[in-house]
């Protein structure tokens, strides 16, 4: 029986691994140490039914601050599970009103004319997907790449 639970946990331990979040393990410190001063704003604006910019590029280890502006009549999403974990969270931001701090996020949703701004450090290189989950919106174009290189 002892062997059969040990079996079964090496079976499931890799499951588990690959659904949980991998934030960079040293965010905290690059956070630190980076020149927010110096930090580039990008904004994406959101509508029905895109991103524009649709596509976006974005440099290993500077910061940014990314706003995204939802200027149109629903709610939607910029989800990015895989970018999110890939980058060094400083904190997502609710202008004047708000700030939410953690080592990871999978997708926030923005309310119609809500506006939420990313502070983050682009970490591990690759292209990552972001998309919305809202009814057929990816469908009808919220689709777009972020490329860290
Ligand atoms: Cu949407």
């Amino acid at each position: 029986m002892r062997t059969l639970a040990a079996v079964l946990v090496l079976m499931l331990t890799p499951v588990v691994a690959l659904a949980q979040a991998t934030p960079v393990p040293n965010a905290a410190e690059l956070v630190k140490a980076a020149d927010w001063k110096a930090m580039e704003t990008i904004t994406v604006v959101m509508g029905e039914h895109h991103y524009t910019p649709q596509d976006l590029t974005l440099k290993a280890g500077k910061p940014y601050k990314i706003e995204l502006k939802n200027e149109g009549d629903k709610d939607h999403y910029y989800t990015a599970p895989e970018f999110f974990q890939n980058v060094a969270w400083r904190k997502v931001m609710v202008n004047k009103q708000a700030e939410i701090k953690a080592p990871y996020f999978s997708a926030v949703e923005i309310l119609k004319k809500g506006q939420l701004d990313l502070y983050l450090i682009p970490v591990n290189k690759g292209s990552y997907v972001v998309y919305c989950t809202i009814d057929d919106h990816r469908q009808q174009g919220m689709e777009g790449r972020i490329t860290i290189e």
